[in-house]
């Protein structure tokens, strides 16, 4: 899919065109970008199969930009942004993309202070200058502060969800060249390092492959670095590849004998802390281990090597999940036989956090229904936003009602039972944004934070908690109001929430979007110790979306959850406990 990369084109186009004080395009750009980026469908292939016409039902996408698009698609540039970047003077391209600093601001730092570069400005904020400049003062440059470490950190990694599907492209790529090139069945291969342990962000991704010989080592490496998605081999060797793709992702692939498997996925896997500790263990049982495979100190033969569990057990430990691998409590757990039984994706029966047509989603309520039992979910919760949200088009109690209507007509099509939902946003001072008799006529009620942001820590808790005491409430949407790499969340007392949380028996949602992992594994961790239960939600906006489930639940088992833990891998008759709204 090359929708993030045309997405990121027109909003490196939309910041140029700003910079240079063009007036409406930069909106017009923006508005199409964000349009692409959460489309459903791949916008290569609607342009192969419709052409630029096709283009333009995108909603946002007028001709001009179709033309753009196509013709991105089809020479993997567009020769007016080009030009647009030749004329920017270096530097501000990647300035503007620092939040909170829009054209106006940039020219003034640029004329008062002659910051024309992200290192420029890093200087002046160290120095204090900005501060002291008409209409800036310390918020702002604090402010500033923040967002080029925000900057930074989210630059040099990447999200999860980019990384994951990227990762098994690529695999399944490899193993596609193998078969066809040099008729090698790669049987085993696997992503390793963060990506394999599910962390939220993702440095490099690491793959790890088995094969027999010199020769056929050799032959997998040559595949591996003559894929077409490759821009740059870094390093070719025996044992170890480094490449950069094409959209700038650097990838390593190490190849392994047999009996070295498990101990090289166990070694790449990480984390290194979990690392260190394993191998001050093997150190103590009289063991030397590495990525090759345990070995006994005094003789130098291999005990262990082929499997995980065979080099974990050797150790005296049960096999302990990727996701928890990060020198947690993991090994003394794992010592005692006292690991949990983490929740799996087969556990999951529903998604209690979607949202259609009806409000910013994009698939129609049939549309996204559809997908889910195709899922094979037994139930969704249909949760469009609620009506201050007018950015997100929030729903009118009318709409509302059409919606109930409108679900009622499609649920006899279907097997999967809908529950009629909301999102609803919870207003400053606490309420929720629909009356009492609408929202108890809702099978579940998502309470959500999406304004005031910057209102004190004081202020924020106060309104989460009242939220959490109303009845009609049901589950705490992304509860920490976090944007990964963008904005950090608001400020709250996170033990007043949960105990809030806890005392009301309400729900903590773990949202899945890539963007938001929210709550992340170490708030998932400290809510666990109130006794609260989560749901996994995917928060989708179009039926693609559905599938972002498995990254919620990544964090879930990287916060120690079992399946008890979620309301959502009970059957339906079992939500009756806690949406007592629920007929059934
Ligand atoms: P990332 O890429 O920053 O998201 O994080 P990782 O965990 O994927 O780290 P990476 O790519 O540098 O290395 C992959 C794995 O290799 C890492 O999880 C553990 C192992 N490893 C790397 N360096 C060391 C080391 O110095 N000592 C030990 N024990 N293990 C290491
Ligand atoms: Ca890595
Ligand atoms: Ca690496």
């Amino acid at each position: 899919m090359k929708n993030r990369e045309i997405a990121e084109l027109l909003y490196e186009a939309a910041d140029i065109l700003e910079y240079q004080q063009v007036e409406w395009k930069p909106r017009a750009y923006r508005k199409a970008a964000q349009m692409i980026e959460n489309l459903g469908e791949d916008v290569e292939k609607t342009y192969e199969r419709k052409g630029k016409e096709g283009l333009t039902e995108i909603p946002g996408v007028g001709e001009s930009i179709a033309a753009h698009i196509a013709e991105y698609l089809e020479t993997g540039k567009v020769e007016k942004f080009e030009k647009l970047k030749e004329k920017a003077p270096s530097g501000t391209v990647e300035l503007m993309e620092i939040r909170g600093l829009g054209a106006k601001k940039m020219k003034k730092l640029a004329d008062a202070l002659g910051i024309k570069t992200l290192s420029d400005l890093e200087n002046a904020i160290q120095a204090h200058k900005i501060k002291r400049l008409e209409g800036f003062g310390e918020k702002t440059e604090e402010n500033l502060a923040k967002a080029v470490e925000q900057y930074e950190k989210g630059h040099d990694r990447m999200s999860l969800g980019k990384a994951l599907p990227l990762a098994e492209e690529i695999i399944a790529a490899l193993k596609a060249r193998c078969k066809s090139t040099c008729k090698i069945d790669l049987s085993k291969i696997i992503y390793t390092g963060s990506l394999r342990r599910m962390k939220e962000t993702i440095g490099d991704i690491d793959i790890l492959a088995e094969a027999e010989g010199e020769k056929e080592v050799l032959k997998v490496m040559d595949a591996f670095v003559s894929l077409p998605e490759v821009e740059q081999v870094m390093l070719k060797g025996s044992t170890k590849s480094s490449v950069i793709l094409k959209e700038g992702t650097s990838i390593d692939l190490r190849v392994v004998p047999p009996e070295s498997y498990g101990a090289a996925l166990q070694y790449f896997t990480g984390s290194k802390e979990h690392n260190i500790e394993l191998r001050n263990i093997a150190i103590r049982e009289g063991y030397k281990l590495s990525e090759y495979g345990l070995y006994s100190k005094d003789s130098g033969e291999q005990v262990a090597g082929k499997s995980e569990e065979e080099v974990y057990n050797k150790l005296g430990l049960a096999c302990i999940p990727p996701e928890l691998r990060e020198n947690r409590e993991e090994i003394k757990a794992a010592a005692e036989s006292a690991l949990p039984k983490l929740v799996e994706a087969g556990d999951i029966r529903g998604d209690l956090h979607i949202h259609t047509s009806y409000s910013e989603g994009q698939g129609s309520l049939e549309a996204m229904v559809g997908r889910a039992e195709a899922l094979g979910y037994e139930y969704i919760a249909i949760t469009d936003h609620s009506r201050s949200q007018r950015i997100a088009n929030g729903m009118e109690i009318e709409t509302l009602k059409d919606q109930w209507k409108g679900i009622d007509e499609i649920s006899k099509n279907f097997k999967i039972k809908i529950l009629k939902g909301s999102e609803v946003e919870i207003l400053r001072d606490g309420s929720l944004d629909y009356p009492e008799e609408i929202l108890k006529e809702l099978d579940v009620v998502v309470g959500a934070v999406h304004s005031g942001f910057l209102a004190p820590e004081r202020k924020m808790t106060e309104r989460i908690v009242i939220a959490l005491e109303n009845r009609c409430l049901d589950i705490l949407s992304h509860p920490s109001g976090r944007l990964i790499g963008k904005r950090e969340g608001y400020e709250v007392n996170f033990e007043k929430v949960f105990e809030a949380a806890a005392a009301n028996r309400k729900i903590l949602e773990i949202n899945s979007q890539p963007s938001r992992l929210d709550l992340d594994d170490e708030l998932i961790l400290r809510a666990k110790a109130f006794d609260i239960k989560f749901s996994i939600s995917s928060d989708s906006h179009s039926t693609s979306d559905l599938a972002f489930m498995r990254y919620g639940l990544g964090q879930a088992r990287r916060g120690w959850l079992e399946k008890e833990d979620i309301v959502n891998t009970y059957p339906y008759s079992g939500l009756n406990e806690f949406f007592k709204k629920l007929k059934l």
